[in-house]
Order: C-alpha cells, then structure tokens, then sequence
C-alpha cells in the first residue's frame, strides 16, 4: 500500500487553519494531504471529528522526587498512558538534579526510568538546583543530547538560585540557544509569613495559600524578568497564577524581551474554596502557586484569550491522598508538612477545549496553539511536533467535539486516589492518539506497549518574532569577549 494509515474524512485544525483532508502516513510522518486519499494499508474513519496535533504537555513531574525526596504517584508508564488518554502524544517532564548530583547522571537517571516505560515521545526540563562550577561546565552536555531547556527556583529552601545564580544560568541558557524555566515566588515573603501563621496555630491546608500571596510572584516574577533582560535571554515563567504575574510577561514582550509564560488548569478551574473543604480534604488542592479566587480565574482567561500565555499547562503533580502522599505527615499535618502538587495530565485538554472552545472563549486554532504547536515552539520539537504538515510526525489527536462526560477518577488512567476536578461536566473529549502514527489509545482503548515511546533529541527554541532586547545593557561581546558563559 502507498501509506502504512490513513485518516478519513475529519476536519483537521492547526494554530492556522481548519480545513477538510485526509491524513496520508508512511514510517510515522505524515507524507501526504489531501482531498481524498486511497491506499492506505489500514484506516481511521475520522467523519464527524476533528483531527487535531496531538497536546505536547509542557509542565508534568513524571517519576520524579521532590526536593524532600517524596516520589511522585506516576510512573513513565502510568503517567504516558494518563497523558494519551488526555489526548497528548508527546510530553516534557522534569528531569531533577539534586544537590550533589552531575547533569549527565541526573539524565541518564531519567532515561532509565521512562525509555523501558513511557507510551508516547518524551524529553526533559533538566531542573537545576545546584549550579556550581562543575555542574555549569557540564550543562553543555545537556544541550548536546538534545535537552535544550533548564528550570530553576527562587523558592524552597532546598532548591532556590540566587540572583548571580539565575544570571549564571541564564547566561549560559542563552550561549547555547537553551531556555531557562522559572518558578517565581519570593522566598523570603513565603518563609515569613508561614512562620508568623504556624506560630499563631493557623496549620490547616487553607493557610498555605495564605502563606503564598499574590505578591510573592509578583516581586519573582518582576525580577527575574529584569535578570532576563538583562543577560539579553529567553525566559519561560512557568505556572503564572496571578493577573499581576500576567501583565508583567505581556508587557515584557511587548517591549521586545522574549518571555513566555504559561498559566494551568488549577488557576482557571479551581479556587482557594477548595481547600477549605473539611478535615484534610483541602490538601487534595494544594499546590504551588496555591489556586486563587473567581476574580483571578476571570482576569487569567482574558490573557489566555489575548495570547499572553504561550500554553495551559497541567502542572501534574502527584501525590497520592494517603500516607504515601499528601497525608505523609499523619491526620493533622500542618499545612508546611504536606506536599505541594496536583493531578490533571489528563483533565487539561478536555478542561480548555470545554470551558474554551465549547464556551467561545477562545477559537479552535488558539486551541491547538495553546496545547501542542506553542510548546513545540518555545521547547526545541518544531518542526517536527506540534502541526499537521507534510514531513511532521504523525502526532495526532482525534476528538468527538460533542461527547461529554462528568469527570471521574476511572477516566484519568494515572496512579492517583482523586482528581480535583472530579464531577465537572464537559463537551469534547479525545479518542484517538496516534504517536508516530501508532496508535496508543483507539477509540477509548490503551493499544501502546511500555517503552515504545522515544526520546526526542530537541532543537534550539523557535524565538520567530520576539527581537529580544532592543538596546541591551550589557553587551557580552565587547564586555566579556567572547567568554559569554561563566
Ligand atoms: N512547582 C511545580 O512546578 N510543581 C509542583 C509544585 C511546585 O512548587
Ligand atoms: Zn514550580
Ligand atoms: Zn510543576
Ligand atoms: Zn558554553
């Protein structure tokens, strides 16, 4: 046969265009196009459903330890299988150097958890919590095997870089066409104000969102921006959860530095109500940045739809409600002891494509940009992920845009005891992903074998369209020489 698939008769949407094509396949690329296509070895009747680029999850911890050492509920099998039942072909987890670990250990670390396990295609964010001489000399080894971006922390006593560290970092980032990936919050804001609400007896889940203001990523945010801007490098603030966070991206931007950003589900569907459910129930929404308020949701909807996030992320961070887990430190754990993090690998899309697409908040094709094509972007995997196009893989999402469901535990497929979004009703759901053109899951059905997704050596970012900095400060070539890297 002329293709090894082909898909019929959908309606096939990218960040541009919908349009009516078949999708011709031939060794996992989409080769052909078109009106009407025969010869395909085998066939998906794709009438009546959209036809859309697999999601590309930018922002999930998959097998991994927290800076306290507590391990994730998901494992790359788990976790791969939880992403394509959500409608993603491909993901980006974070691979986690800890103090005293090196970069090429903490990798091939990672490659041995996901490659004899993952579903679908995988790389990493390398998070760098201990950027010293040797860790900063090694970085150009991440880069070389295809781990083009880095993330770091200015909170969490264990994790957090200084301002001549995240300089060191991102100075480095940019040497190499890497990304640096951020989390703001203001340490010290957090610390004290924990401090001042344990002392006072406040121990309760709703209190860490107390002790996590907005103002605490604000002042980050801000100021990791003017560090960015001023090494002159791309910055990626992950999990924005605040309309200030917000604004200050999109004016960062719009002034010609390249920042990116991006917002999730739990800041757009949750709010801090939720963790004053009774007893421990609200740990199940604890998370960090903590989810805010209606007033919050509406504002970070009106830059979602203006284009100020490159992407809704899940954030999927799991942690189970028992003593594996949340409830770790017994019943009655204050609200410092419990981890921060929640499920939704599998509740993103369906979530933006209901509360998005079905509501008119934003079309189809901001859609597709926000959930597969801006990633592969700003992560190093276009051209080859995130479109429908001749020569791309064929990574592909097939949805019933009119199925709705109430969400259910039964149908996030991962490792976790809860979904916080559990009883939610929403229009549209995924049914088919084709990674590479093999299909994971088939009409609701799991088809992929453990460890038959690959790893994706990425590119350099795709920074198309942001100038960067028009009249840098500081200009590394005449100040430092060529020595640009620390
Ligand atoms: N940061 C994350 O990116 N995810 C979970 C918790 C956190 O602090
Ligand atoms: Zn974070
Ligand atoms: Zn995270
Ligand atoms: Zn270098």
């Amino acid at each position: 046969a002329e293709y090894d698939l082909v898909v019929l008769g959908g309606t096939i949407a990218t960040a541009s265009d919908t349009f009516q094509a078949d999708i011709g396949v031939r060794d996992g690329r989409i080769v052909a196009l078109a009106e009407r296509l025969d010869g395909g070895a085998e066939t998906i009747d794709a009438t009546g459903r959209l036809v859309l680029p697999g999601g590309i999850e930018g922002h999930c911890h998959i097998e991994q330890e927290s800076s306290s050492g507590i391990m994730s509920a998901d494992d790359y099998y788990t976790g791969s299988v939880s992403a394509a039942f959500g409608g993603n072909s491909c993901f980006v987890p974070f691979a986690a150097q800890h103090k005293g670990m090196g970069v090429t250990e903490t990798l091939d670390l990672y490659d041995s958890r996901a490659a004899p396990k993952s579903v679908i295609d995988y790389s990493y964010h390398l998070i760098i919590s201990d950027p010293s001489e040797a860790v900063l000399a090694e970085l150009p080894k991440a880069f070389a095997r295809g781990v083009t971006s880095f993330k770091v922390f200015m909170t969490y006593d264990l994790m957090r870089l200084g301002d001549g560290q995240l300089l060191d970092i991102l100075s480095v980032a940019k040497a190499h066409g890497a990304l640096t990936m951020v989390h703001a919050e203001n340490n010290d804001i957090i610390k004290w104000t924990s401090k001042r609400l344990l002392e006072g007896g406040y121990t309760a889940p709703r209190y860490h969102a107390i002790s996590h203001p907005a103002l605490a990523e604000e002042e980050a945010i801000n100021r990791v921006i003017s560090l960015a801007k001023f090494v002159d490098a791309p910055l990626f603030v992950v999990h924005v959860s605040t309309p200030e966070g917000a604004e200050l991206v999109r004016r960062a931007r719009q002034a010609g530095a390249r920042i990116f950003a991006e917002t999730c589900p739990q800041y757009l569907f949750l709010t801090r109500e939720d963790l004053d459910r009774p007893g421990m129930e609200g740990a199940k929404f604890m998370c960090s940045p903590p989810v805010r308020d209606a007033a919050t949701q509406d504002a970070l909807w009106r830059h979602v739809e203006a284009g100020t996030f490159a992407s809704v992320s899940s954030d999927h961070a799991p942690y189970r409600f028992d003593e594996t887990g949340k409830l770790m430190g017994g019943p009655n754990a204050a609200f410092k002891q419990i981890a921060n993090g929640m499920p939704g690998i599998a509740m993103r899309l369906p979530l933006l494509f209901s509360e998005g697409v079905v509501k008119g908040r934003i079309s189809l094709n901001q859609f597709v940009a926000l959930s597969s094509t801006n990633a592969a972007k700003t992560f190093g995997l276009s051209p080859k992920k995130g479109t429908i196009a001749i020569g791309a893989d064929a990574d592909i999402a097939i949805w019933d845009p009119n199925e709705t469901r109430t969400v259910s535990l039964a149908d996030q497929h991962d490792a976790m005891d809860y979904t916080p979004f559990e009883g939610m009703r929403v229009t549209g759901w995924p049914r088919t992903v084709l990674s590479r053109g093999r299909p994971v899951v088939l009409e609701g059905e799991l088809k992929a074998a453990a460890g038959s997704g690959a790893f994706v050596a990425r590119g350099t970012v795709d920074l198309s369209g942001l100038p960067g900095h028009r009249t840098p400060e500081l200009d590394p070539a005449r100040n430092f020489g060529a020595r640009i890297a620390p």
